[in-house]
């Protein structure tokens, strides 16, 4: 609009009715005058980035998912032929250079019978988690599911016979749970033409790689995006050799069979958020969408020596840290061979679930921290050994945000009094989420400080959520 936009004031005069005119017949002008492709791309851009925003928006709600690693390297365990295998329990295969023949034996021997679908998305739902995304291929290139494609696949290679990600798909249907596939696009150490195995097959820039992806990948995502129902979201991982337009077949698919369906930050060419690094949690806020995988223990796949489990303080603090700096939070699970998920694992993630049942208005759906001060500062003094300061960061409180409303998570009580600075608008009232009756505590405002009375005991575990209200015409966080 620029110098078309201004005032006019009819009935004025007839010079301000001419030049009324005149500013009507000029914008006419300038939208026909415009070539009609620009037109098109101006209307198709737009509309891409309103579905965009339609399809991002229960993960920005959600904040919190169950990542779920299972295949057949969860016999084995990180231990072959009575070694252990130093590493992530389902790079097994790679780790030890199994070769294929070898590998593929162990189909023969899964029969997961204690697997209940029904348990494991009830767990999800326990720990407060509104999202799973479960392997459908690793890299060692099983299907996890019925395929048409690939006779390597769950049903039809082992005794098994059962399709658990129908049943999972079911049981998320059932409890309202969203369901998302993580697909290996690039590595299939099964496949001579998929990337990764050098061991049986040679280097990968000798492969027919286009041959993989035609054959199997590609179709194996259709049959994903066909045959469970609405999929949340397709998890692909390590991009080796995905070029703009490998990827691009791959977000065809999607959007073709499944529209609504996001694409993690793994594809190869840029998805519907950006995936961080394993366990990588950035140390500011970001204000893209973002997710950070993560573990546990130290494996994605089960590993019967890997017991060295985070413990639910710690799970609480990463969640709100998380939300804190913007992102999503999808915490792993490896189920054994039996189909059990390991009851620690269980145990901690019930008890994030409990924490959430009190708290959890201050995560689902909350924006990021207005403030910054409280993740932390980079050193003046201390370098890394590259020379860059050392980012030292602040673990005592963090702050989370709705529209009016401002969550400042306790994990180390101050004690009588919390002092936030900062804070420009009025509080109407403050009271701390773990307290059933909300009652008001007392709240004093000195210059662009608050000064909040509190009790002399934390009232949660972990972390104690103080809400401050704002005074309405406060401007929104
Ligand atoms: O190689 C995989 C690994 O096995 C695991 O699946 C993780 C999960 O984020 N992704 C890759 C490594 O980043």
């Amino acid at each position: 609009m620029g110098g078309n936009s201004m005032v006019i004031m009819p009935g004025k005069s007839k010079h301000g009715v001419l030049l009324a005119l005149l500013v009507l017949l000029l914008s006419a002008a300038t939208v026909l005058s415009r070539p009609p492709a620009a037109q098109e791309r101006g209307t198709a851009s737009e509309s891409a980035e309103r579905a965009a925003r339609m399809r991002m928006r229960w993960f920005r709600e959600a904040k919190f998912g169950l990542f779920i690693h299972w295949g057949l390297y969860a016999i084995p365990a990180g231990e072959w032929k009575g070694q252990p295998v130093a590493g992530i329990g389902e790079w097994i295969m790679n780790r030890a250079k199994i070769p294929v023949k070898e590998y593929e034996q162990l189909a023969a021997q899964f029969n997961p019978v204690k697997f209940n679908a029904d348990e494991w998305v009830q767990l999800a739902v326990d720990a407060g988690m509104k999202y799973i995304v479960i392997t459908s291929k690793h890299h060692d290139g099983f299907a996890m599911y019925a395929s048409k494609v690939s006779p390597y696949n769950i049903v039809d290679a082992t005794p098994f016979k059962r399709d658990p990600l129908k049943e999972l798909a079911a049981a998320c249907a059932r409890r309202k749970i969203r369901l998302g596939f993580y697909y290996s696009q690039a590595q299939d150490w099964h496949e001579p033409n998929g990337a990764g195995n050098t061991w049986d097959f040679g280097p990968d820039d000798k492969k027919d790689f286009d041959q993989y992806l035609r054959d199997k990948a590609e179709p194996q995502v259709r049959e994903l995006l066909s045959n469970y129902g609405p999929v949340c979201l397709i998890w692909f991982d390590t991009p080796r050799m995905m070029t703009a337009e490998r990827s691009q077949r791959f977000i065809d698919l999607l959007r073709q069979l499944q529209p609504a369906s996001l694409i993690d930050g793994r594809l190869g060419s840029a998805g519907d958020y950006r995936s961080m690094g394993d366990n990588r949690i950035p140390l500011t806020v970001l204000k893209e969408d973002w997710e950070v995988p993560a573990t546990l223990n130290h494996t994605w796949g089960f590993k019967k020596d890997d017991t060295d489990w985070k413990p639910p303080s710690e799970l609480v603090f990463k969640l709100v840290d998380i939300v804190s700096k913007g992102g999503n939070y999808l915490l792993n699970v490896g189920p054994t061979a039996e189909g059990i998920i390991p009851q620690a694992s269980q145990d901690n993630l019930r008890e994030v679930g409990r924490w959430l049942k009190v708290n959890g208005e201050s995560i689902y759906g909350a924006g990021a921290t207005p403030f910054g001060d409280e993740l932390g500062a980079y050193s003046d003094t201390e370098k890394d050994k590259d020379g860059k300061p050392v980012f030292k960061a602040r673990e005592d409180w963090r702050c989370t945000t709705r529209p009016g409303k401002l969550y400042v998570h306790l994990f180390k009580w101050p004690g009588e009094a919390f002092e936030l600075r900062g804070v420009k608008e009025a509080v109407a009232r403050a009271y701390l989420l773990a307290d059933p009756s909300h009652r008001n505590l007392a709240v004093r405002k000195d210059g662009d400080s608050v000064i909040v009375t509190l009790p002399a005991k934390a009232p949660a575990e972990y972390d104690s959520v103080l809400c401050l209200e704002m005074k309405a015409g406060s401007k929104d966080r």
